[in-house]
């Protein structure tokens, strides 16, 4: 087995091996993005003949939901850790501490209700 980092398989045109194993390694801070991705194989027997290549397409899933965290802040921003205002005082809502499991791969919208 050839060990092989994502980030020097990208930026090399080709990896020659002797063995039949490739393994990529996936940094969390740098994936492969959402999407289907082709690699491709060719062979060289002993006799130096050429194989025609061979393809496979990698779809990269994101099946993991995000998390939502909500606080209330009041008017300037600063987080208000019981929740509570003064009667008539504005009042911010934030979802900064939301995220999704892997770094990057981002939220795309928020969706704000007042449920009561
Ligand atoms: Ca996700």
């Amino acid at each position: 087995m050839t060990d092989i980092t994502l980030e020097k398989f990208q930026s090399t045109a080709e990896v020659k091996t002797q063995d039949t194993l490739l393994k990529v390694d996936v940094s969390p801070d740098n994936p492969l993005p959402v999407g289907p991705h082709v690699f491709e194989l060719e062979v060289i027997d002993k006799a130096g003949n050429r194989s025609a290549p061979a393809r496979v397409q990698l779809i990269v899933r994101d099946s993991q939901a995000p998390t939502a965290v909500l606080n209330v802040a009041d008017s300037q921003g600063r987080i208000l850790p019981e929740a509570v205002i003064e009667m008539g005082a504005g009042f911010m809502l934030s979802a900064k501490g939301s995220q999704d499991l892997i770094p990057g791969t981002g939220i795309e919208n928020y969706t704000w209700r007042l449920v009561s």
